[in-house]
């Protein structure tokens, strides 16, 4: 947990967020600056700077699976989604405490930008 760090803020509740589903290890919640009709953010409670600093397979999974819930209760699950995490500069990574976007409800393009 890190008072700088955004995402720990909003696990700890000092800075509000639309919260949409937890688990023992992860917290969903609504992005600020949706880039899709439905565009959730799914973060570990524990402070993870990226995917390149993940050990926790277990974490990872929780992760994986909040991701896919959020999904079918955003209704999802039968038009498809994209799950993607931005890993550092090059990735497009500007919150470093990881997490998963989880974007649907239009058509996504390939590659990405
Ligand atoms: P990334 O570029 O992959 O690090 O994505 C960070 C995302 O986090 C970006 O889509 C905007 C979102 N975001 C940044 N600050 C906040 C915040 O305070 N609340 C919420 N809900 N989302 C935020």
């Amino acid at each position: 947990m890190s008072d700088a760090c955004i995402f720990c803020r909003i696990v700890g509740g000092t800075i509000p967020a639309t919260l949409v589903a937890s688990n023992d290890h992860a917290v969903a919640f609504r992005d600020l600056h949706p880039q899709a009709p439905s565009h959730l953010l799914v973060i570990p409670r524990r402070h993870v700077a990226s995917l390149a600093e993940a050990t926790d397979a277990a974490e990872l999974g929780a992760l994986l699976l909040l991701a896919a819930e959020v999904a079918r209760s955003e209704g999802l699950a039968e038009t498809g989604y994209r799950v993607v995490a931005n890993t550092g500069n090059d990735g497009g990574q500007t919150v470093h405490h990881l997490h998963l976007h989880v974007l649907g409800g239009r058509a996504m393009q390939w590659p990405p930008g």
